[in-house]
């Protein structure tokens, strides 16, 4: 079904937005806008949270640690909790699969999506006021309403998913997402409560001049990713990298570059997660013209064994992936 070829005016409001996309699908029952709507009031509510961390005793670990063994930081708990408050709410999610449980949490038995979560990517920036992110992919569930949920709900390839996006909380606080109808980014206005778009119909540059990847991890770089980045030093790009998965993307799809996230002595399986920080940019940048796999494959192409797993991670501009491509095609993933 061709979307409307009104373009949606900057300014829009993010409810108005979504209502008009809603009508360009005749037999929408309002349930995936509802659910769009319940994330960006949850982003709302963390952004509150976030600007107020360091006034608020919220910052720092609070002595636990999540599925990966990473301390969780006293606002990834407050994120998680606020996201899942407003999907449970919302009622239209029947279990969230979140970076911050080992299982799916599942809320509401007889709704029809699932939607996987970082709730709060980067958070250990925090501390330092480096920006952070929310990542989130919403998918229908495979099992009949009438069925149990059970995690193979959760476990589908990226190219299932009905809607993936993040909410980036920097210098502004921007939602990002798309229904596989393009990609268009909304601006968050603290003062009147409301998402205004700013970024209509967002396309990645073809190509760029920004590589972002860890190079302290270099020691441990297969021979195919260091000759490509000897070729962008010797190209003269320049390294941007804030060490805050959202903040890297969404800098690369406004510019134009490549983020590199290559398995390493550390992460042999790579340290990003499939299915709440790869899978939904890798929809994003799709949409937006780009391209997103894990070295081998596309990244929304990788059917899911378990929740948590991680992947190599190599996303952006599609002549940069394809020029990376022919550097790593020998190595071995
Ligand atoms: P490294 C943050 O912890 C995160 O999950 C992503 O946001 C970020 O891209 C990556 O890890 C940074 O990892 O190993 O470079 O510190």
């Amino acid at each position: 079904m061709e979307q409307s070829r009104i373009a949606l005016p900057i300014g829009t409001t993010l409810d108005r937005f979504i209502k008009k996309k809603q009508e360009d699908f005749p037999f929408a029952t309002g349930e995936l806008s509802q659910l769009l709507r319940d994330l960006a009031l949850a982003g709302k509510v963390v952004n509150r949270e976030i600007n107020k961390a360091g006034l608020v005793d919220i910052i720092g670990t609070v002595g636990t640690q999540n599925i990966q063994g990473e301390d969780q930081q006293k606002l990834d708990i407050l994120a998680d909790i606020r996201f899942s408050r407003a999907l449970q709410k919302g009622g239209e999610v029947c279990a969230i699969a979140s970076e911050e449980n080992e299982n799916i949490n599942i809320i509401n038995p007889q709704a029809k999506y699932i939607v996987c979560i970082d709730p709060l990517d980067g958070s250990s920036n925090i501390n330092v006021n480096v920006s952070v992110g929310t990542l989130f992919s919403i998918y229908r569930r495979k099992s009949e309403l009438t069925d149990q949920v059970s995690i193979q709900d959760a476990l589908q390839p990226g190219q299932n998913q009905v809607a993936g996006g993040y909410i980036l909380y920097g210098s502004s606080t921007i939602l990002v997402y798309t229904t596989g109808n393009g990609v268009n980014g909304f601006t968050y206005e603290p003062s009147l409560g409301e998402y205004f778009l700013s970024h209509p119909d967002m396309i990645i540059p073809e190509n760029g001049s920004i590589y972002s990847i860890n190079e302290g991890a270099s020691p441990h770089f297969s021979d195919g990713i260091l000759d490509y980045l000897s070729l962008c030093k010797k190209r003269g790009l320049s390294s941007r990298y804030i060490g805050s998965l959202v903040a890297d993307f969404h800098r690369n799809l406004l510019k134009g570059g490549i983020f590199l996230y290559p398995a390493t002595k550390f992460y042999p399986e790579g340290k990003l997660r499939l299915l709440y920080e790869c899978n939904p940019l890798a929809f994003i940048v799709e949409q937006a013209g780009g391209k997103a796999t894990n070295g081998e494959k596309c990244i929304l192409d990788i059917l899911p064994d378990t929740l948590h797993q991680r992947s190599p991670f190599f996303i952006g501009s599609p002549k940069m992936v394809d020029e990376l491509h022919n550097f790593i095609k020998h190595d071995r993933f």
